[in-house]
């Protein structure tokens, strides 16, 4: 995989590459799984296809922080499918009741809602199998910090507690405050742990953490501040996803509080300010600095 080559830079080339390492890794992380229909379930979402943005933030980041990417791609591979599970249960009827994803009728649809609810809990389950158990050559310390940065994520104080603000505040008038709350924890929160384990498996220390941790934030509300206004603007053909759902949903978004040229304006400023953050890292942070423009400048 590629280190960080600062002569040549080439981010759409580290991209490519990186990608292609992480949809290996997924292919081959779901094993063995039985029975069929879950094993079915579970890869129909999980290979899917999507940008995969978290693994790769991660993989820079154990980069940027002097580690080899390779150790990093078992955690990487745990965060997407964390990141799986999450659009799993949220496409349910239950939630957000959708029926597209990643180009493709939800879970849910094909699976009917039960195998999709317990394919969601076997990715999740096995995303920390993929740390504790299946990450040769990290030192354990390192990983059982890793263990714990995904548990916090991934419940109340990170992606479920987010979840049930969103879910409470539906057809109700939101303020930027809240709207804030919700996003820093359903989208913000995950984001955050992609570059704050990265680094961890390298043995980054406090300053470098706390320098991601202000990035994280930054490019997290700047992530669902473009994702409002994808909604709005982007098909649902380009989005893979059903376009407009906001409004029909009568939610609460950024282009609804602010309009749509002050939200790109705030994204763009978020972004900004967390590539300020890394700046000190030199040549090192050249790919988490184009991660955080490529997630300002996506049409998807
Ligand atoms: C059951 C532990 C547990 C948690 C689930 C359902 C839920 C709690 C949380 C919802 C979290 C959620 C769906 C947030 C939205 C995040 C977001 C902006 C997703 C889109 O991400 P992209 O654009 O999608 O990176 P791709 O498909 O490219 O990966």
């Amino acid at each position: 995989m590629a280190q960080i080559n600062t002569q040549n830079f080439d981010f759409e080339e580290y991209l490519k590459e990186t990608k292609k390492v992480v949809e290996e890794a997924l292919d081959s992380s779901l094993s063995p799984e039985k029975p069929e229909i879950l094993r079915e379930s579970m890869r129909y979402s999980l290979l899917a296809g999507g940008k995969r943005i978290r693994p790769i933030l991660c993989l820079a980041s154990c980069s940027l922080a002097g580690g080899d990417p390779k150790l990093a791609v078992p955690t990487a591979v745990a965060i997407e499918m964390i990141h799986t599970m999450s659009l799993i249960h949220d496409d349910l009827p239950a939630m957000d009741n959708d029926d597209l994803r990643r180009g493709r009728p939800t879970n849910h649809k094909v699976y009917g809602d039960a195998v999709a609810i317990l394919a969601g809990d076997a990715l999740l389950t096995r995303a920390f199998e993929m740390v504790s158990l299946r990450s040769p050559d990290v030192d354990s310390v390192r990983l059982l910090n890793v263990v714990g940065e995904l548990s916090l994520v991934a419940g109340a104080p990170g992606l479920v507690g987010g979840q049930v603000v969103d879910l409470e505040c539906e057809g109700k008038k939101v303020d930027l405050e809240t709207l804030e709350y919700i996003h820093l924890h359903k989208t913000g929160a995950l984001l955050k742990a992609c570059v704050r384990t990265g680094a961890m498996i390298a043995g980054a220390d406090e300053r470098l953490l706390a320098a991601l941790t202000s990035y994280a934030e930054g490019i997290g509300l700047a992530f669902q501040i473009i994702d409002d206004i994808l909604d709005v603007t982007a098909s649902s053909e380009t989005l893979g996803k059903t376009a407009g759902k906001d409004l029909l949903a009568d939610k609460t978004t950024y282009p609804k509080l602010l309009g749509l040229e002050e939200s790109k304006k705030r994204a763009l400023n978020l972004v900004k300010k967390a590539k300020e953050a890394i700046i000190p890292w030199g040549e090192n942070a050249n790919y988490l600095i184009s991660l955080a423009d490529y997630i300002t400048n996506r049409d998807r």
